[in-house]
């Protein structure tokens, strides 16, 4: 059987409003969490992922588009933000304290939305219109329609670029708030991102943070094929980056190290990490950049991310 998410009642291009219950749930869900000891952190975001990756599935499986591979792969990296490090408050969008979040590769819109739902940014009953006509929920995040939206993506290279303005801005601000940019590592090969990445050097940004989604997977080839990125650690090193590289989908690592206090250069975690991570017949497929599963397909699938 087919599963859809239920249409709602509400009008598909309604404005999206904070859902209330959705952030005390989170906010219940951060003190726990702070509280909380190594082991029951970990449980919990596993949990959260496994959560997020099944309504992603019922996202893409109702609009009948999206990009679930990229959003696999990025699920664990999004989750331990939303849910163990973001300074920010779902009910109040505008706080110039916030840290900022820009996923950069927008095209995993419906990874993102999801995890900003579950946060209370907006309800989770709006997800059944993802990339429908009118919605606010574009198959690209705009941050004119969409509650927790730094700024709009979709055109690869720009999320880097905006990241640094927003940091330098904390620091003639005399703010100290973190500025977090998600890049795919295909969308690397766009030139933009190494001149930001100069600039935040020369600038001192400690208190920006670049996770590099390295799934090793780009739209229809490797990245190795397209245009080879390594040494992508040295890269960055380089360009006068502190530079990490871990397991993009251990949460010990992710935790660790999006946690440490800004340094005196801008950070770059190389995140190594599965396209289409969950569901064994989408791992490392490069077909699964965008392809929607089948009825049977998605079954199988939804028993896989569940487990
Ligand atoms: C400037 C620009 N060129 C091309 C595209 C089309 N496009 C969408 S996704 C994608 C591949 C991106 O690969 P990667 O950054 O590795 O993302 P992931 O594998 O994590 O989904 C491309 C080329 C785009 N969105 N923007």
């Amino acid at each position: 059987m087919q599963h859809t998410q239920k249409a709602t009642g509400v009008e598909v291009s309604a404005p999206l409003v904070v859902d209330g219950a959705a952030v005390s749930q989170w906010r219940a869900r951060r003190q726990d969490f702070v509280q909380a000891d190594e082991s029951k952190k970990i449980e919990r975001l596993a949990a959260t992922s496994r959560f997020i990756r099944s309504q992603v599935l019922t996202t893409i499986n109702t609009a009948g588009l999206g990009h679930i591979g990229g959003d696999f792969s990025v699920t664990d990296i999004l989750v331990t933000l939303y849910e163990g490090v973001l300074a920010v408050d779902p009910a109040n969008i505008s706080l110039p304290t916030r840290d900022r979040f820009i996923l950069s590769k927008g095209h995993c819109a419906a990874a993102l939305y999801s995890v900003l739902a579950h946060s209370g940014y907006f309800s989770a009953d709006r997800l059944v219109h993802f990339a429908k006509d009118l919605s606010p929920l574009n198959g690209h995040p705009n941050r004119n329609k969409i509650p927790g939206v730094e700024t709009n993506t979709g055109p690869l290279g720009h999320g880097l670029p905006v990241g640094v303005g927003c940091a330098t801005a904390a620091k003639l601000q005399g703010l100290n708030f973190r500025t977090y940019v998600v890049v795919g590592d295909g969308e690397l090969q766009e030139g933009s991102n190494w001149e930001a990445a100069m600039y935040a050097a020369q600038q001192k940004l400690g208190n920006l943070t670049l996770i590099v989604d390295r799934n090793r997977l780009q739209q229809g080839a490797t990245t190795a094929e397209t245009n080879e990125l390594e040494p992508l650690a040295d890269k960055w090193t380089a360009f006068g980056w502190e530079t990490h590289v871990i397991n993009g989908h251990s949460y010990e690592e992710l935790l660790h190290v999006l946690s440490m206090a800004p340094g005196e250069r801008p950070r770059a975690v190389i995140a190594n990490t599965v396209k289409g991570k969950g569901v064994s017949f989408m791992e490392n497929g490069v077909e699964w950049h965008h392809k929607v599963p089948s009825a049977a397909q998605y079954e199988a699938a939804m028993k896989e991310v569940a487990a």
